[in-house]
């Protein structure tokens, strides 16, 4: 059985490619031609070098390469990951993150329509889709309220793939997920950044971490899990929209105390907004600071979802607490900082 994984460079991609390839599937994993590819994820996994593993070049918003992927490839099922994911960069590139996230879907779906409509699509929607809070927890029925440039284009994708769903009778399949964390995230995004300065922190190598709204609050699952829930939604007699998520959230705040728990650095908290900072309570120097660089033009102040369609459909539920997921990533960064393998 074959499948495409578009972002396979990416956290999930790479995570999802190994449960496929677990499966006994033939994996066709994307990744974008640059002047320096980075496969260590991969890597990381050990799977770059697996004989049904194919790594394809290929770019998201082109229609022609995409039409060709499906041919060449002839999968049973595309899951698409690829996107411009990190919201903070989409305020100062929207369109390219309208044609990556937004418009790129539709390449697919359309090479899905022309070439074999058949072929299984998950789509890989966000919880930034619900952006202001009209409810809580969020569901597959609550309100759509964007609030960046990125919610707005993956809703566009998201609505895209209903259409399709609805207009050709395709297997077209929407997975609303909300954040989703492991020693694989990116840096760039708080959790990494948090659990790698902390463990920098903890071997000397920096004095602090600066971050911006310390207040948003996030529900925050295991990645690994969250590709489980894809190949299901996938597996399911027809295709629909899930919500996946943990139903516990969490501030910003919370996680930075649990990671630095987590090598055993206990925090006082003093000042408020910009002033805000941590201090180590046995040393006494201040490890968090706010740099307001990292607050955003509009913020997403509290997600929290419910899984239960995809508990009761899927036999889907999340399995790994904060409090383990975040001694997990902190674990692996002290080990790459020791070990000078950041990534
Ligand atoms: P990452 O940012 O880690 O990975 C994104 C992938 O997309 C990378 O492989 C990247 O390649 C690739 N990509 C970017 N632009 C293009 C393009 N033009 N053509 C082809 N590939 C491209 O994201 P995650 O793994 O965390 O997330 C996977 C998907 O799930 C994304 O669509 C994300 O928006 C969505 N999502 C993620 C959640 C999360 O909490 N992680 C929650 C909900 C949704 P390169 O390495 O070259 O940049
Ligand atoms: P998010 O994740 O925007 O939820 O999108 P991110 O980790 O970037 O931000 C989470 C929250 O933390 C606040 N924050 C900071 N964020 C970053 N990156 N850096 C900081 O220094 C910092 N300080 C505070 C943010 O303001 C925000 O409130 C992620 C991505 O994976 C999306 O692709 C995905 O769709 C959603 O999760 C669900």
């Amino acid at each position: 059985m074959n499948a495409i994984v578009t972002g396979i460079t990416g956290q999930d991609g790479a995570y999802l490619a190994e449960l496929l390839l677990d499966k006994g599937y033939t994996v066709y994993g994307t990744y974008r031609r640059t002047s320096s590819v980075n496969f260590w994820r991969i890597e990381e996994l050990g799977i770059e070098s697996h004989p049904n593993l194919h790594l394809v070049e290929y770019d998201l918003t082109d229609l022609s390469s995409s039409i060709r992927l499906v041919q060449q490839c002839k999968p049973r099922e595309i899951y698409n990951l690829a996107a411009q994911s990190f919201v903070g960069v989409s305020f100062d590139q929207p369109l390219t993150t309208a044609e990556i996230t937004g418009l790129g879907a539709v390449n697919l779906l359309e090479a899905i329509r022309i070439v074999d409509s058949s072929i299984r699509f998950y789509q890989a929607s966000t919880s930034e889709m619900f952006g202001k809070v009209q409810e809580v927890p969020q569901t597959e029925a609550t309100p759509f309220y964007p609030r960046s440039p990125y919610g707005v284009a993956k809703l566009y994708a998201h609505w895209m793939t209903i259409n399709y769903r609805e207009s050709y009778d395709m297997f077209a399949t929407s997975g609303i997920l909300f954040n989703h964390e492991s020693p694989l995230r990116g840096r760039e995004f708080v959790t990494r950044k948090i659990t790698d300065g902390v463990a920098r922190i903890k071997l000397g190598k920096q004095e602090r971490l600066e971050l911006g709204n310390l207040d948003a609050k996030r529900d925050w699952g295991y990645a690994k899990e969250y590709v489980e829930g894809m190949w299901r939604m996938l597996q399911a007699d027809t295709p629909d929209t899930y919500v996946l998520a943990t139903n516990r959230t969490e501030t910003v705040r919370d996680f930075v105390t649990l990671a630095f728990k987590a090598v055993d650095i206990e925090l006082r908290w003093e000042g408020q907004d910009e002033n805000e900072f941590a201090v180590d309570i046995a040393t006494g120097s201040r490890v968090v600071v706010i740099n307001p660089r990292f607050y955003r033009p509009a913020e997403v102040e509290l997600l929290i979802g419910s899984p239960a369609k995809a508990t009761k459909e899927l036999g889907w539920k999340p399995a790994t607490s904060l409090e383990e997921l975040c001694k997990m990533m902190v674990e692996a960064d002290l080990e790459r900082v020791k070990n000078g393998t950041g990534a």
